[in-house]
């Protein structure tokens, strides 16, 4: 037999073995790595920052027979019969058939029909939805109604009320990213589905709208914060509600077209919270960027994994030497750590948004990026990023 210690006698490896089985059943393991033949890394000690989250795309045509179909299968709404929501999750195929889109969010895509409304309720994860089909849509964060039309991206934050209706002629479609496998990770996911104590009614189970449409133009000034009200309610309200319009975002890309932008991203914005200049949520970062015609970034990879949805236009993507093409609508998933790299060889910009948890592991002190031509190794290299400051 050979051994990875050639000195050991044939009874010491004999009374290892032996003790390493006896020591199973007192839910114990013996925690040295060296097995025959040669060094064992356990699972736990992967030598690349790695997780399970394979890259994976879901082209916009298979969601969007699968979600049509879902409309014919349950009914959204209140009532005997009626379901709270009518989505379908992505599971990303690394991840084993769990509901998770990387490891540590959710996503879905949720669709709501002309008149159709899913009831209130709360819960600890954050969600942000992006819309993309749909003309008369909102939802109700704590009584803030936002109207949402494709492109926008609105932001929800932990525990406040919220409920989504469709007051347009066509079928209402958006994909959901909640930081559901997180909490549950953590045994901090909660939810609560009690509406009625709050609104007082078992019909309309709305958190009761305190803000006119009217009021939903103030949000505009929260993706350009030169100046903000200073009233605690206000204050609190960028922790409830974000909502970043597509022409608000189209806006901004415009006035950055001469920029150099960065080298990985070409013309990426940070949405920030306005109040504390951080990303929006507390765990997620939300971003969206621009890739102009004709560039080709350079590869890097980064700690964090990225769901994205192709707003506009047309591209590919290169994960891991693979190049993959992009369309409106389309949705896929950049693992962390996956070297990757951006084209645009069409005539018109493409945006895509994506959405990360960058947040989290740069409060916790993980968001790590490497570029592959400067091989930075462990080091982080300057952020690029353009934000608003
Ligand atoms: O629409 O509020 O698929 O909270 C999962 C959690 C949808 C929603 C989901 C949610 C929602
Ligand atoms: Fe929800």
């Amino acid at each position: 037999m050979s051994e990875y210690n050639a000195d050991e006698s044939p009874e010491l490896i004999a009374q290892r073995e032996a003790y390493a089985k006896r020591i199973r059943a007192e839910n114990l393991k013996e925690g040295w790595s060296y097995d025959k033949e040669a060094f064992q890394s356990r699972p736990y000690w992967p030598t690349v920052p790695k997780n399970d989250t394979a890259f994976y795309l879901w082209s916009h045509e298979a969601i969007a027979d699968i979600i049509e179909e879902a409309k014919s299968v349950v009914r959204v709404g209140r009532g005997t019969g009626a379901y709270d929501r009518r989505v379908i999750s992505l599971c990303n195929p690394g991840l084993g058939g769990k509901y998770a889109a990387t490891a540590t969010l959710f996503a879905d895509i949720q669709l709501l029909g002309p008149g159709e409304s899913a009831p209130s309720h709360r819960h600890t994860p954050c969600a942000t939805r992006f819309i993309m089909n749909g003309d008369g849509g909102w939802t109700n964060v704590a009584g803030d109604k936002v109207p949402l039309k494709p492109g926008d991206i609105v932001y929800c934050g932990p525990n406040f009320w919220h409920d989504h209706k469709n007051e347009g002629s066509t079928d209402m479609v958006f994909l959901d990213v909640l930081d559901i496998p997180l909490l549950q990770y953590l045994g901090v996911s909660e939810w609560y589905f009690n509406a009625a104590e709050v609104s007082g009614s078992k019909d309309e189970i709305h958190h009761p709208v305190t803000h006119s449409p009217d009021f939903d133009n103030s949000h505009k000034s929260r993706i350009q914060p030169t100046a903000r009200p200073r009233f605690e309610a206000e204050q609190r309200k960028y922790n409830e509600v974000q909502h970043f319009s597509f022409e608000d975002t189209k806006t901004l890309f415009d006035s950055l077209m001469n920029e150099d932008g960065s080298p990985f991203d070409d013309l990426i914005i940070q949405f920030q919270n306005p109040h504390t200049h951080n990303p929006v949520g507390p765990t997620v970062d939300i971003c969206s960027q621009m890739i102009r015609p004709g560039v080709s970034t350079s590869t890097h990879r980064h700690t964090w994994a990225t769901i994205c949805m192709v707003a506009e236009g047309q591209g590919d993507i290169v994960v891991d030497g693979k190049t993959v093409p992009f369309k409106p609508n389309d949705i896929f998933v950049i693992p962390g750590w996956a070297w990757h790299h951006w084209k645009n060889s069409h005539d018109t910009p493409c945006i895509v948004h994506s959405i990360s948890d960058y947040a989290l592991l740069e409060r916790i002190g993980f968001a790590r990026e490497q570029s592959e031509e400067a091989d930075t190794g462990w080091q982080p290299i300057p952020f690029t990023r353009i934000t608003r400051d």
